[in-house]
């Protein structure tokens, strides 16, 4: 098991140009089809403010809890900005543990051009939702409900019509839907995170124990949601 992480890795890095390594050719030249991969967006740490320190912390963490849980399957944490913070947070205290560089990294992209825009096929997305399931408010939910068309909303109602910050619920992607159809994208994870932004709903008001006791059970959930789907 472990070699054939060090393997993968160095390969890995040999490919290694810009800011996401050497996906394309990883993706060509070792798996015939693609690994189940999760790709989620830093829950919380925008629009709802929460500390990003705090959180790259927690993702580290509930990432390094599941690896053992993955089987060929691989997480992926991605930002639309190349000057991330929380990706490059991320990525550095990643480095300083034991994880497997190629069942978790991070990658710059628009979560819904995924494939045909970075080349990594991502069965899986989270989206950092609102707490009615709404589409657009900004940010990726914005982003995935508009990529996604009509069909991610009725679906997603049917599902759930609220959601409780720390929970998640699993939608499949109606074969209609332009991100099934152009990306691969067989279901969206809607997520609600910790609100520490005093405009928005369930704002926490600074309190950081339950915040990060919430953005634990975020993730914890989301990638246990991710490993039902794809086992
Ligand atoms: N692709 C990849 N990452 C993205 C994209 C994208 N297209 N767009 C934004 N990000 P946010 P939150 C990153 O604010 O803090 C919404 O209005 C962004 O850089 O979307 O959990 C909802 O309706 C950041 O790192 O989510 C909620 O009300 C991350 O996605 C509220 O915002 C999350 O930023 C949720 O706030």
């Amino acid at each position: 098991k472990e070699s054939s992480c060090t393997m993968l890795s160095n390969v890995n890095k040999e490919s290694e140009k810009g800011e996401n390594p050497g996906i394309r050719s990883l993706e060509n030249n070792i798996s015939g089809s693609d690994p189940p991969t999760l790709a989620f967006p830093s829950i919380s740490t925008s629009d709802f403010k929460f500390s990003h320190e705090k959180a790259a912390e927690i993702i580290v963490e509930m990432v390094e809890e599941f690896m053992d849980k993955l089987g060929n399957a691989r997480l992926v944490m991605v930002d639309i900005s190349h000057g991330s913070k929380i990706l490059s947070l991320v990525k550095a205290k990643a480095a300083k543990k034991n994880i497997c560089s190629t069942k978790f990294f991070t990658f710059v992209g628009d979560i819904t051009k995924l494939k045909s825009d970075g080349g990594l096929h991502c069965h899986v997305i989270a989206n950092a939702a609102n707490w009615r399931l709404k589409p657009g408010g900004g940010g990726v939910n914005a982003a995935i409900f508009s990529a996604a068309g009509p069909s991610l909303e009725e679906a997603t109602k049917q599902q759930a019509k609220s959601l409780r910050p720390g929970s998640v619920v699993a939608v499949q992607l109606p074969s209609t839907s332009p991100l099934f159809n152009r990306e691969g994208v067989t279901h969206v994870i809607h997520v609600l995170g910790p609100n520490m932004n005093p405009q928005r709903p369930n704002y926490l008001n600074n309190d950081y124990d339950e915040g990060c006791k919430l953005l634990r059970d975020a993730y914890s959930s989301l990638f246990q949601a991710f490993i039902s789907i794809v086992k």
